[in-house]
């Protein structure tokens, strides 16, 4: 297939899911959803794809990862309980990071059930590829929330593609590690885990090239360490490569693009320097190989520009970003777009420090020694 030519693009989208809040002043905003869904509405791209609710995950599906107790606790936890409530007398939800919200585990009911749904439609060969950005909440454990974020719909994504394929390839360019989806398949090699993130003094504070899976899963987990202000030419001077190499000696049967926005520049919780099109140059890379792809939300906390950002590349999803008018088009959030009303994500002037001292390169031939290393 050239690369200009169509996929078949399935959208999930709840159009509930923008309501649900973790409190005022908290950074995680699921808002941004709906600001992007109004992006993609005001762009016409509704009628270009297939626009699916999807249906909510059980709490069956989700102990596919999670244990009973740890699933059992969000189903019934509420803000007035969150204090009583106790499993082996430690409690599940600690500090500000992850706190007991109003309709917590619906949130986590359509997170979790966008994920599987494009899971299922993609491994019946129903899409090309399949879009939530509902998802993307990738730090959270087996039987433990972190980092915002409460039930693993990525794992239970992949879990959903491991029926049907033989190998799935996970990669994530959130801000932040991707340590929920490494550690669940650490011991595998039917995923491979590829996480770029800024490393030092940062949370979750792993994710060094040393980490890279254990027994079986030796060599399947790849760790791409970054430094504050990454530009788009350094960015992609590695994505490039790194992940060229992984398709060439993996092989994937599909591919899960965590598509998390808080590494765009401005962020108010990243510390990196990509544009919207050094960010959706991910989406077209992967787009081009032809290969099952699932593209999921994460992080992104400048709502503004995750918006922007996320609607673009639903966008290159379809492959018609080069008819993109970049003056936005009237939106029931346009003036907040304000003062230049465009769809864009500009850098900043921030030093570069990946190129500064020579990390970018070493990181770049260390990742590719290791995946040298793992076909004999
Ligand atoms: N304190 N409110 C990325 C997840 C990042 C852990 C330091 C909490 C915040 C942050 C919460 C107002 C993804 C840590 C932070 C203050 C212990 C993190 C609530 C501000 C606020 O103002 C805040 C009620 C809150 C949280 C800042 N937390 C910034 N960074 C990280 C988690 C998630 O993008 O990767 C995927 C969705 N937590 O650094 C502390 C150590 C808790
Ligand atoms: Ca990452
Ligand atoms: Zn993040």
């Amino acid at each position: 297939m050239a690369s200009a030519s169509k996929r078949k693009v399935d959208y999930f989208h709840d159009p509930d899911v923008g309501a649900y809040t973790y409190g005022i002043g908290h950074p995680m905003k699921p808002h941004r959803i709906q600001v992007a869904h109004e992006l993609i509405t005001a762009y016409d791209m509704l009628d270009k794809m297939q626009v699916l609710r999807a249906k909510r995950a059980s709490a069956e599906q989700m102990t596919r990862f999670h244990t009973d107790e740890y699933v059992h606790f969000l189903n019934r936890v509420t803000p007035e309980t969150a204090e009583e409530l106790t499993y082996h007398g430690t409690r599940f939800l600690v500090g500000e990071d992850n706190p007991a919200f109003e309709g917590l585990f619906e949130f986590c009911s359509i997170s979790a059930g966008g994920s599987i749904g494009a899971a299922q439609r993609i491994a019946a060969g129903s899409s090309d590829i399949a879009v939530n950005w509902a998802g993307g909440l990738h730090h959270a454990k087996k039987r433990e929330a972190s980092g915002f974020c409460y039930i693993n719909d990525i794992v239970l994504g992949i879990l959903e593609l491991l029926r049907t394929y033989p190998r799935v390839l996970y990669i994530d360019i959130d801000c932040h590690h991707g340590d929920g989806v490494e550690e669940a398949f650490y011991t595998t090699d039917r995923v491979m885990t590829c996480s770029f993130h800024k490393f030092g003094e940062y949370f979750p504070g792993t994710g060094t090239q040393e980490d890279r899976g254990r027994g079986k899963g030796k060599g399947y987990a790849v760790n791409i360490p970054l430094k504050d202000g990454i530009t788009d030419e350094s960015y992609q001077s590695v994505f490039e490569p790194v992940i060229s190499k992984i398709l060439e000696v993996y092989r994937p049967s599909a591919v899960v693009l965590q598509c998390g926005a808080d590494s765009l520049s401005g962020d108010k919780l990243g510390c990196f320097n990509l544009t919207m099109y050094g960010h959706s140059h991910c989406v077209q890379f992967l787009r081009q190989q032809n290969v099952p792809l699932i593209l999921l939300g994460g992080g992104g906390y400048t709502v503004k520009n995750v918006g922007r950002t996320w609607a673009y590349e639903t966008a290159c999803a379809l492959g018609i970003e080069n008819e993109i008018d970049t003056n936005l088009p009237w939106n029931p959030y346009f003036e907040w777009f304000g003062p230049r009303y465009r769809l864009e994500v500009a850098g900043n002037n921030m030093d570069d420090l990946n190129v500064k001292d020579g990390s970018l390169d070493r990181v770049r031939i260390n990742a590719l020694e290791q995946l040298r290393e793992l076909n004999p």
